[in-house]
């Protein structure tokens, strides 16, 4: 069985984390793994260059989460990680106090630029560092091309989308997002084949606008996740009105959509009207948006989606197939 999903940070990490889970169970390994082979497409249009290494937010999100190696308070990150390098930039007048690198996390950065100055591409780079992982995923950027997701403000500046979320922390007024860097950009290699070859490909609650957003804008996906012969299963990153975690609700806002679970499904859109889902899964604290929905044709269900640890994140994954089980 093969299963595919488009993943921001933290909430495409932790619901892999869960599916993965619930793989183990259902189609054992023998070994504690899964015989169903998951593939991440990851978004990077958070990337950036600092201190003269490439950071990248998502795929570090997912190599740590599912490399079990993540801060779990916060989601991202190294556990047991120190400071003492960016503490000592910070005494060369260099770097920003909004957003610094663990010391752990800059190995990380420090092997990728090594790899990537070897001239390597960003996805062969990124198979060198996960083996240290042994993920038991194929995780794939969206694109080896640069794109970065920059917020156009009131006053026409483009602010990188990191400093807009960290330092920020989405106050600045944003007219619009740009993607730097997406006209050129193209599908890494392997990516148009795992949404196109899948058994099941999966929206998990990740940002609808600049994490699954951006993987959608890569020229030739959007195309692809429509024409897929999988079934494609979306899971809500806005509960009761509310996103999870960080500012989703202020990037909805930017582009028009109101924050509430029935709002994203509609932007996502069904493929039958030419959207890019055929299901749609959200919060029982949101169940009472199902009937409307399925009054439009989505095939909708509700269960408890807040993933506050493996067994729940796992929990979502099992309602999510059998959403799967339920398309004709
Ligand atoms: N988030 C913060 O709120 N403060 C930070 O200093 C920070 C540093 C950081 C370094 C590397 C990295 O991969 C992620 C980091 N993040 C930090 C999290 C980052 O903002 C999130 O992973 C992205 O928002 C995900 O899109």
């Amino acid at each position: 069985m093969k299963l595919t999903v488009l993943s921001g940070g933290v909430g495409g990490a932790r619901f892999t984390r869960g599916l993965l889970a619930l793989l183990a169970q259902r189609l054992p390994d023998g070994a504690g793994g899964t015989t169903a082979q998951v593939t991440v497409i990851a978004n990077t249009g958070d990337d950036l260059w600092l201190h003269g290494v490439r950071v990248c937010p998502d795929l570090d999100t997912l190599m740590y989460t599912l490399g079990g190696a993540v801060e779990e308070s916060q989601g991202w990150g190294r556990r047991d990680e120190s400071r003492r390098v960016s503490d000592d930039l910070a005494h060369y007048g260099l770097g920003w106090e909004w957003f610094t690198l663990g010391d752990l996390d800059l190995a990380t950065h420090l092997a990728r630029t090594e790899l990537l100055r070897q001239g390597l591409t960003l996805s062969a780079a990124t198979v060198h560092l996960a083996q240290r992982w042994h993920l038991p995923v194929r995780l794939l950027p969206m694109s080896d091309d640069a794109v970065e997701t920059h917020v156009e403000t009131a006053d026409g500046q483009l602010v990188h989308f990191e400093e807009w979320w960290v330092r920020w922390r989405a106050s600045l007024p944003a007219r619009r997002f740009v993607q730097v860097g997406l006209n050129g950009a193209s599908p890494a290699p392997g990516v148009l084949e795992a949404i196109a070859e899948a058994d099941v490909l999966v929206v998990p609650p990740s940002n609808a606008v600049v994490s699954v957003g951006t993987i959608l804008a890569i020229p030739g996906v959007r195309e692809v996740v429509a024409a897929t012969g999988a079934p494609v299963v979306g899971v809500s990153p806005i509960i009761a009105g509310a996103p999870v975690r960080g500012m989703l609700d202020t990037c909805l806002a930017t582009i028009g959509v109101a924050a509430e679970a029935a709002a994203v499904a509609r932007h996502y859109g069904r493929r039958a009207q030419g959207g890019v889902l055929d299901a749609w899964l959200l919060d029982t604290a949101d169940a009472d948006a199902v009937p409307g929905l399925a009054g439009e044709g989505w095939l909708v269900a509700a269960a408890p989606t807040l993933m506050t640890d493996v067994p729940a994140a796992a929990g979502v994954a099992e309602a999510v197939l059998r959403l799967v089980d339920r398309l004709p």
